[in-house]
């Protein structure tokens, strides 16, 4: 097909409205199959790009973490963006960029903003889930305001205009000339690295790895197995047979890309025994997500923004000291601590890496984290799983102490935030809803009271007032804090394809040098019995026991 230099031919297609294309948490997910539909996926683009109105001539970022239908959602993208005016496309090789890459490329390239292709943690393949985060000039996800707008406009579109393109080869790297647009395929790694060189001591962290020091890396088959191998491997020195699933896959291979402590067991495991790693590690789907953990001792990720803040000042990205912190609200309060000791503000904001955006962009903060296993800092606007593992391999080269001591000495100083998260797949999300309606109207009666282990301190519903720009964030999620510092939080998940998940966040200070050694699970079990029959789960939901827990 040949395409004047000035001209895109374009086609107007008719069709109706889909109803349930509502961004969450962060972005929209639907499983494989509902984006599969005719129009489906044309309608939220073409309401995504009549919300944004781009300027003509607009420079837009591309990629995913190659999780099936990828592929044909990214012709679809290229020609749909076409027709909506941009002009100049930069896309990540094979379709593959990590989430924080895409953050970094949109804000180095100065673009008008990007669109990921992926739904991060959860599952792929033809029966798992397909998702699309749109991020804005500034690298950070769409806000509220424009996530809303998104889905008024879905409603009420008509139909789409897509551009007539061949398909595109995305395998080459360099620039491709389609009429008047311009498609830049780009190493998905490049750039990245010499963000992190930047950030990192990479000689002092290579020589730490030559000393025996071994990582070992596991990528599930998402999007960080090219990124590890040329970072960890390449430049570290790191084995590369200690790389795990570094190959990215459309169905993961199986596998679940979500670092947790179940999902990654079998590091768990390998870090009890007697070959444990001096450091192992984990990422998701996209790469922005991050599992710590040394020789029998995983970090928990409240704790790992907790040491990380401590540490800052012996990494040379963050030398100067951080302006202030954030964590979301259900993030454990461990970092408050140290942010109480150095003396900066720390901002505790809704489930969402979105809601930090505004904060790094005023400069505000430095570093932020989420209980999810969610950690970042200003260099992006997105949290960021392999920046976290090269922040403790530096943290790790710089103290010449075992990851375990290191933990063990910042329990020491400041206390320890025992912490789990229980999740329950409820089947019927109107029972969801109706539990948390439950416990909302019951929130008014819990102050004062005494619910056997301790008396409430304070409950309410989250609200969040956005100090930079004023925005208004209600109902997001319902605190219930005990006297003597333990916490319950519960909310419903926003990136959940079916069902309703609902989390329960279970805290407890301790600072008896004696008890600071025990399991969560142990030290955890009382207030897990307490937030189930507070909410009056098996009444509402049927269901006796968590179905995840980590
Ligand atoms: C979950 C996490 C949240 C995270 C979000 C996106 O949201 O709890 O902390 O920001 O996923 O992460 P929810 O609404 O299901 O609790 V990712 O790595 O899936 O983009
Ligand atoms: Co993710």
């Amino acid at each position: 097909m040949r395409i004047d230099n000035n001209v895109m031919p374009v086609r107007a297609i008719s069709c109706a409205p889909f109803t349930d294309q509502r961004m969450g948490t962060a972005g929209l997910r639907k499983k494989v199959r509902v984006f599969q539909q005719p129009h489906y996926l044309e309608t939220f683009l073409q309401a995504v790009l009549d919300t944004l109105q781009l300027p003509p001539g607009s420079t837009l970022v591309l990629g995913g973490d190659g999780r099936y239908f990828n592929r044909e959602a990214l012709q679809t993208l290229i020609r749909m963006t076409a027709a909506a005016g941009v002009r100049h496309l930069v896309v990540g090789q094979d379709g593959l960029l990590s989430t924080p890459a895409a953050s970094n490329l949109i804000r180095m390239r100065k673009a008008h903003g990007g669109f990921l292709l992926t739904a991060s943690h959860n599952p792929g393949g033809p029966d798992g889930d397909f998702g699309i985060k749109f991020n804005m000039a500034n690298g950070g996800q769409a806000p509220q305001a424009i996530t809303d707008a998104v889905f008024r406009a879905s409603q009420a579109l008509r139909g789409y205009r897509i551009a007539e393109l061949p398909v595109i080869d995305l395998s080459r790297c360099g620039t491709q000339q389609h009429g008047p647009l311009r498609v830049e395929i780009v190493d998905p790694v490049a750039d990245y690295q010499q963000l992190m060189e930047r950030l990192f001591d990479f000689g002092r962290m290579a020589d730490w790895v030559k000393a025996g020091n071994r990582v070992v890396f596991d990528a599930f088959h998402g999007i960080t197995g090219p990124y590890a191998r040329r970072i960890l491997a390449d430049t570290l020195g790191c084995a590369m047979a200690d790389l795990l699933h570094t190959n990215p896959l459309p169905d993961f291979g199986g596998l679940h890309p979500d670092p947790n402590p179940v999902e990654g067991r079998h590091l768990v495991e390998l870090c009890a025994g007697a070959a444990a790693p001096a450091l192992a590690a984990a990422s998701d789907g996209d790469g922005d997500r991050n599992m710590i953990l040394g020789p029998a001792c995983p970090v928990s990720p409240g704790d790992s923004l907790a040491i990380m803040l401590a540490g800052a000042a012996l990494i040379p990205g963050y030398r100067q000291g951080v302006p202030g912190v954030a964590r979301s609200m259900p993030t454990s309060r461990a970092v408050d601590r140290v942010a109480a000791d150095l003396r900066i503000p720390c901002f505790e904001t809704p489930t969402g890496w979105r809601f930090f955006c505004n904060l790094l962009e005023a400069g505000r903060i430095g570093l932020c984290g989420e209980e999810s296993f969610g950690t970042g800092s200003s260099h992006a606007r997105e949290k960021d799983g392999l920046w976290a593992v090269l922040f403790w391999i530096n943290l790790l080269a710089v103290r010449s102490e075992p990851l375990p001591e290191v933990v063990a000495a910042h329990w020491r100083r400041y206390g320890r935030h025992y912490f789990q998260r229980h999740d329950y797949e409820i089947a019927d999300a109107a029972h969801g809803t109706d539990l948390m309606e439950d416990l909302r109207s019951r929130l008014g009666s819990l102050p004062g009271s005494d619910l056997g282990i301790a008396r409430v301190d304070l409950a309410d519903d989250f609200h969040y007032h956005d100090p930079v720009d004023g925005s208004e964030s209600p109902h997001q999620g319902i605190r219930i804090v005990l006297d003597g510092g333990a916490r319950l939080v519960y909310r419903l998940s926003g990136t959940g394809t079916s069902g309703a998940t609902l989390r329960i966040y279970l805290e407890k200070f301790e600072d008896n040098p004696a008890m600071l050694d025990c399991s969560p699970d142990e030290a955890l079990r009382p207030l897990g019995k307490l937030a189930a029959h507070l909410a009056a789960i098996e009444a509402h939901a049927g269901l006796t026991q968590p179905t995840l827990v980590v």
